[in-house]
């Protein structure tokens, strides 16, 4: 374990100082096991957590940020403002002409904007999106390698929107630095990429490292780069602010070595690791594009995420955001609020209606739960290993609700007897392009969901639903408008019941593609 510095200045600094890391381990630990809830029906603390399952102060912090809880990411939203330009690392997943590729997909590339910029950029889309809750600093590079603007650009934000959160995502190498600073200005959410623990690792994935002025190369840096993250973490800890740890999965180079960096971060209080695909493809001028490393295929993701979720609570629902990325998760409305156009919006900001707008969010919230748990008796008493995924057209609020051809993600839900859970999402070209079914793009659509079973939609013509099912994938529209969990806990009582009475056979599906190609700004439109 490494020395905690400053420790004793954490004190009075903010509330939660007064808390120790065994003592925020415990309350944790405490809360393990207690609710069942989720919808895997174990004991759930995680992002999949709910009200019941976590300590209050805790669910006060994550209740409404679409990142720590998964339930929450389906009604409010986030948004990045691009202040951060400059980055003190080198990862072999990036090119400096993109974002971050930390928080960011590759081949994407944000307006860079002035906090002064920045603060009325918020302003104008709290005004349009009552729904969105939380305000990320995550690049266009670092941003605590540009802390002037990153904290001039919360400063102004907590004075003149105080009911959103604030939060940041760094490749922690001057983390232990502001720490402190963080604490100060009431930052609750800290996500570190934390890719290897092992500096022999991590040298294949950091060419160098900037640190105190010298640039460090090969195992020194990564050495450098591993004791500070960690080092960081802890102090996050102790002052209970919550930390995510997001980690990018590299087949061949750090994907068995992830269950030991998972293992390390939750010994430190992390609160949620989310393990990230790699994106990597040529055109991305990235190293790893260059060189050919692939990215790991659905199955071998989520295998790795099952296991390290019996270690500590996993994020799911991650969609690797682009530095100035405004909406709920699966969408992004970044076009609608260019610099161009936010000058010339008028701007209201009115705190009382987005409490108002947010209470009917919590309502229905709470309606998606009471049905979930009331189709959960429809279970009692099954007994069947079976498990199978199934993908849902979704555009938000917990429901079947969008059409099939106009789906640009597919959220994907794993079913048994335990219920339905969220296991991921799968970014897809549009079937429907210009009002007509694009076939090269069914094909792509059918390699990204080719482990479900079923693709649950609100509407979907004759043609794809044929080739859907001669791909042995259950197009199903019956649940239109309906909600998705409920649904899915009903198909799969369906399902049971027909393999049982022998009218059908149980049969595995094989993998499925992770989307490789770089993402356009049109992704926005
Ligand atoms: Fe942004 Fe990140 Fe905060 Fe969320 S994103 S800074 S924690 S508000 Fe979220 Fe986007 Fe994944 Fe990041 S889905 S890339 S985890
Ligand atoms: Fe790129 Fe982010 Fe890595 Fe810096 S920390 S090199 S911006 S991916």
């Amino acid at each position: 374990m490494h020395t905690v510095q400053n420790q004793s200045g954490a004190e009075g600094v903010n509330a939660h100082a007064a808390e120790n890391v065994d003592e925020i381990m415990q309350k944790v630990a405490e809360h393990k096991g207690c609710g069942t809830s989720g919808g895997s029906g174990k004991a759930s603390c995680g992002s999949g957590a709910g009200e019941n399952d976590l300590p209050p102060e805790i669910w006060e912090k994550v209740k409404n940020h679409p990142c720590y809880s998964e339930e929450a990411h389906h009604h409010y939203a986030r948004m990045h403002v691009a202040v951060a330009p400059a980055c003190n690392i080198q990862c072999n997943y990036c090119n400096r002409k993109y974002d971050c590729a930390n928080e960011s997909r590759p081949g994407v590339v944000s307006e860079k904007l002035t906090p002064e910029m920045a603060a009325k950029k918020v302003l104008a889309v709290a005004s349009t999106i009552p729904q969105m809750t939380v305000l990320g600093i995550a690049g266009p590079g670092d941003p605590l390698a540009n802390p002037e603007k990153t904290f001039k650009t919360f400063e102004l934000i907590a004075k003149t929107a105080p009911d959103i959160k604030l939060c940041v995502s760094t490749n922690g190498l001057t983390l232990p630095d502001h720490v402190e600073r963080l604490s100060q200005y009431n930052i609750d959410h800290v996500t570190i990429t934390i890719n290897m623990i092992d500096p022999e690792v991590g040298a294949k994935i950091y060419p160098w490292v900037y640190y105190n002025k010298k640039r460090y190369t090969g195992v020194e840096a990564a050495k450098i780069l591993t004791d500070r993250q960690l080092q960081g973490l802890e102090m996050l800890t102790e002052r209970g602010i919550l930390s995510k740890i997001n980690s990018v999965m590299i087949p061949g180079i750090n994907d068995q070595h992830l269950i030991e960096v998972n293992k390390a971060v939750k010994s430190r209080g992390a609160f949620l690791h989310n393990i990230m695909p790699l994106i990597s493809a040529p055109e991305h001028g990235t190293v790893f594009g260059l060189t050919g490393q692939r990215g790991p295929t659905a199955q071998e993701l989520k295998a790795l995420q099952d296991n390290c979720e019996g270690e500590m609570n996993m994020m799911r629902h991650c969609r690797q955001c682009r530095a100035d990325a405004v909406g709920l998760l699966g969408e992004d409305r970044s076009a609608e609020f260019t610099t161009d156009k936010i000058m010339e919006m008028e701007v209201n900001y009115d705190l009382e209606s987005r409490k108002a707008y947010q209470a009917a969010v919590e309502k229905e919230r709470d309606a998606v739960v009471a049905a979930k748990k009331a189709e959960m008796e429809s279970l009692a008493g099954e007994h069947s290993d079976i498990k199978m995924l199934i993908a849902v057209a979704t555009k938000g609020g917990g429901k079947v609700n969008e059409h099939f051809g106009h789906a640009k993600e597919f959220q994907v839900y794993e079913l048994s007897t335990a219920g339905a859970k969220f296991v991921g999402h799968r970014r897809v070209d549009l079937y429907c392009q210009g009002g007509y079914g694009e076939e090269d793009s069914l094909a792509t659509i059918i390699r990204a969901i080719n482990d479900c079973h079923a693709v649950f939609v609100a509407k979907i013509g004759g043609c794809p639903k044929n080739d859907l099912k001669a791909a042995g994938i259950d197009p199903v529209d019956q649940f239109a408008g309906e909600f998705i969990e409920q649904s899915a806990i009903a198909y799969f009582k369906d399902y049971l019941d027909k393999v049982n009475s022998g009218e059908i056979e149980h049969v595995e599906r094989g993998d499925a593609h992770i989307r490789q190609g770089a993402l356009m700004s049109a992704e926005a439109a």
